[in-house]
């Protein structure tokens, strides 16, 4: 542990996309050198273009380029980084990767690897959690052996139950069983997916939460052994376990239970020695119990809302934390001004079933004006190809409450345009337009239900737009034709003359 701040003069991003260009802006606004690495598929990248530096890294597969640990650590230290900062996705997670990191001499802007290890496996953070006072589901604290100790345990607990893969985190290996009947079947799917997914098929069970939202609580650690909560991001709205909208506060959570949340937040952080940012999931029932799910050792995806309705910038802490400075006392009950919303523009397909939609982004207007940031990671005329997650950009809005938040939303979505490839953005205009999302009454499947009604398809004023659009072309193709006519009819030049402006124009 530093006992002076080392100032990190040089920090190598391994990463791309958004949250490459969220890490440097961070960068250049502290004054310090940016690099990233990239492949072959994003030579002419966003972050390459606004970084101090790019270096090549391999070739598109993320397997030869953005996951390849020892490469990059050898990098940074060829190119004279005094930091990596691992985004999220990739190398965020691997406490292997943060330890080459360490014992080469750069470092890792995360957590130290013993944290990220403890809490990569959810039978060691749950014991972990249970010793240290922190709520978690009801149910087996030890892998399950056979289908017959599943029974037994699923008997113990009641259904219905989950199973769960040991290794697994993001509802991978995960198994939900009404009934004994269904429990011998569910038990060896859970452990053949969790084998093909994280290379270890221990399982273990935990009491079903019906009903749940998922209400995580973002934290800031210090290396001298302070923690902060700054609040909670409501993340409910999924779909297969992929985050789509995202807000804070929690239209779910009052002042009381985000105290309790946030101490139970700051336990978990503190019982593994938890330093830089982090996020503590929790499942929220409906009667108000909370119970800890996970934690994400890194910078999340959602990290936008908090920074909105704190005004605090997380990527500006996590370089502060790595360069040893205590957490400041402003960070000491910080106040939750406002609200706001992020919503996550893929390039998929909603109305095809998210099918990947790869190509050239031939237009791109992204929507202006009074409390709306953007973090996108492309530009027009860049081809988006299907070697990454096809997560673009993010359109995050502030509102004065949930209500300004919704308009400023709907607001920003009517001016955004993105053209040459699908995205999810009209699947967000539908959504607010729902009943239930407005009222903020959302739960874990709700998503996909709705998409399954066919209740979210484009909205009647997404498709009155469209309509519009198409009229007024009709309606010019129409006048021209007509003059045209009329000019030739009257043996007068008008139309001729037109095309000759026309032509004067496309020669300057
Ligand atoms: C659960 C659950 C209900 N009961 N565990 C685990 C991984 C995370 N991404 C969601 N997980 C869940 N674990 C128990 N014991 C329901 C979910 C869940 C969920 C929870 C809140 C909001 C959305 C969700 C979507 C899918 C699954």
């Amino acid at each position: 542990m530093a006992d002076r701040p080392k100032v990190l003069e040089k920090v190598l991003i391994a990463n791309r996309g958004e949250i490459a260009v969220r890490v440097l802006r961070a960068l250049r606004e502290l004054g310090r050198r940016s690099a990233v690495v990239y492949s072959d598929a994003d030579r002419a990248s966003l972050p390459v273009l606004l970084a101090d530096e790019a270096h090549r890294i391999g070739p598109a597969p993320s397997a030869e380029s953005y996951l390849r640990a020892e490469a990059i650590v050898e990098l940074a230290r060829e190119i004279g980084a005094d930091a990596i900062h691992p985004g999220y996705g990739f190398l965020a997670e691997s406490a292997r990767f943060a330890a080459l990191c360490g014992a080469a001499g750069v470092k890792f802007i995360g957590p130290p690897p013993a944290a990220m290890a403890a809490m990569g496996s959810k039978i060691e953070s749950r014991r972990l959690m249970i010793a240290a006072g922190v709520p978690v589901v009801p149910g087996g604290e030890d892998p399950l052996a056979s289908p017959a100790e599943a029974a037994a345990a699923a008997a113990a607990i009641g259904y219905p139950v989950m199973l769960k893969a040991a290794a697994g985190g993001g509802g991978k290996g995960m198994r939900l069983v009404r009934d004994a009947d269904g429990l011998a079947a569910a038990y060896r799917a859970a452990r053949s997916e969790a084998r093909a997914s994280f290379g270890d098929d221990a399982v273990y069970l935990e009491k079903l939460v019906e009903r749940p939202r998922h209400v995580e609580i973002q934290i800031l650690a210090d290396e001298h052994g302070n923690v902060v909560s700054l609040g909670e991001r409501d993340c409910s709205l999924q779909r297969r376990h992929q985050k789509v909208v995202e807000e804070a506060p929690s239209p779910a959570v009052d002042a009381p239970l985000r105290r309790r949340m946030s101490e139970a937040a700051v336990r978990a952080a503190a019982a593994v020695g938890y330093a830089n940012a982090g996020t503590v999931e929790f499942l929220l029932a409906p009667d108000g119990d909370f119970f800890f799910l996970e934690m994400n050792t890194r910078l999340q995806v959602e990290h936008p809302i908090t920074e909105m309705v704190t005004g605090i910038d997380l990527v500006r802490w996590q370089l502060a934390i790595a360069e040893g400075r205590p957490l400041a006392e402003e960070l000491d009950d910080v106040e939750i001004r406002g609200h706001a919303f992020e919503v996550r523009l893929y390039a998929e397909d909603p109305y095809r079933n998210f099918a990947p939609s790869p190509g050239r982004i031939e237009r791109l207007r992204l929507p202006q004006g009074p409390g709306v940031r953007n973090e996108c990671g492309v530009y027009e005329g860049e081809a988006v190809t299907i070697h990454y997650d096809p997560l673009l950009a993010k359109l995050v809005v502030w509102g004065a409450d949930r209500g300004q938040a919704m308009e400023r939303l709907d607001r920003a979505l009517s001016e955004l345009r993105i053209e040459g490839i699908r995205t999810t953005a009209p699947l967000f205009r539908a959504l607010l337009a729902d009943a239930d999302f407005r009222r903020g009454v959302v739960d874990n499947d709700m998503l996909d239900r709705k998409l399954a009604a066919g209740e979210l398809t484009p909205t009647r004023s997404a498709l009155q737009r469209e309509l519009t659009t198409i009229a007024a072309a009709l309606e010019h193709l129409d006048r021209h034709g007509r003059r045209a006519a009329r000019s030739l009819a009257r043996g007068r030049r008008d139309h001729w003359r037109g095309a000759g402006r026309r032509e004067a124009l496309r020669g300057t």
